[in-house]
């Protein structure tokens, strides 16, 4: 039986690594959110599949989480040189992968098909699905209109005020046909941003409904330590979308969908009140600084799903 984890952006990536080091290839299936994809220059880009695909190939640069490490960036300095647009960075090593995605693409490939083929290239063994091979677009409403992702997080740098998100295309796309939901014996949520890269995932009707009714272990672990997102807009955006960045918000957004919530040790006083919301809990290091870290917490979150299969 297989582990289903959904992941997004940067942090998610960090389990998804501990997960795919203590999990063998054919016991967890790592489904991706492409709501940041976007075309640039003509090209598709799905930050959130390369993010992940770098991080289980080692290639990640380590200090931001996305594009590839050893960078060289003549093509920008060539495109900036050209007056072309440069607010979303496109290292030369990183620029290959999607410039051989979007060949594959136009010559018929379904984005699996070309995730594959760069996976296998990068000798990855587990599998990174695309959560469909449908467009699925977050579009960020804000003070300044509405925003395609990378416009609102990268080229505005989250400055415009949130005042609400929208997966176009989540409704009609196809959960990926590779995966088999009735293989699946437990589901992993891992820490991305709940509102940019899970909820993308469960705008996809067909995945929603089987959280919703699965009896399957489904556990999402936090993105929120102590009310501060460790990563990225998270803690803001909440704020402006008149919400209390708390693990216990997290775990009030996804409660129709999971059985069990892993918060952070340093959040073990929010237990009581999520437990309450008919969740099991359970509390370890959920900030992950280091490749042990990322181990232990998957290691941990595995446990933790087993418990509650013996329910
Ligand atoms: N994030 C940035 O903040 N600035 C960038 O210039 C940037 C470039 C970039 C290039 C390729 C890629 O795969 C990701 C990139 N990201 C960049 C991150 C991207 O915005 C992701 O969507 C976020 O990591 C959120 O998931």
């Amino acid at each position: 039986m297989t582990v289903l984890a959904l992941t997004g952006g940067v942090g998610g990536a960090k389990l998804a690594l501990g997960l795919a080091h203590v999990m063998s290839p054919e016991d967890v299936v790592f489904l991706v959110n492409t709501g940041d994809d976007f075309e640039h220059f003509g090209l598709h880009i799905s930050p959130d599949v390369d993010t992940l695909v770098y991080t289980l190939a080692d290639r990640a640069n380590k200090e931001t989480g996305w594009g590839r490490e050893d960078e060289t960036w003549s093509f920008e300095s060539s495109m900036k040189q050209l007056g072309g647009d440069t607010w979303f960075r496109l290292g030369d090593k990183d620029l290959a992968t999607h410039v051989y995605r979007s060949s594959l693409l136009s010559t018929g490939s379904t984005l699996t098909e070309a995730t594959q083929e760069i996976a296998h290239s990068f000798q990855i063994e587990h599998r990174v699905l695309p959560m469909s091979d449908d467009p699925v677009r977050t579009m960020v409403a804000t003070n300044e209109g509405i925003l395609p992702f990378q416009d609102y997080f990268v080229r505005r740098q989250c400055e415009p005020t949130v005042t609400g998100i929208e997966y176009q295309g989540g409704a009609a796309a196809r959960l990926n046909p590779e995966l088999n939901l009735d293989s699946i014996s437990k589901v992993i949520l891992c820490p991305s941003n709940p509102y940019l890269s899970i909820d993308p995932l469960l705008s996809i009707s067909e995945l929603a409904g089987f959280l919703r009714t699965t009896s399957v272990p489904v556990v999402a672990v936090s993105p929120i330590v102590k009310g501060l997102a460790l990563k990225g807009p998270t803690a803001k955006m909440m704020r402006e979308l008149g919400i209390q960045p708390s693990a216990t918000t997290v775990a009030s957004h996804y409660q129709d969908l999971i059985s069990g919530f892993v918060l952070d040790q340093e959040d073990a006083n929010h237990s009581a009140e999520i437990n309450r919301m008919g969740l099991r809990t359970a509390e370890f290091q959920t900030i992950m600084r280091t490749f042990d870290d990322r181990v232990q917490l998957a290691s941990d979150v595995l446990g933790f799903c087993e418990t509650l299969s013996s329910d």
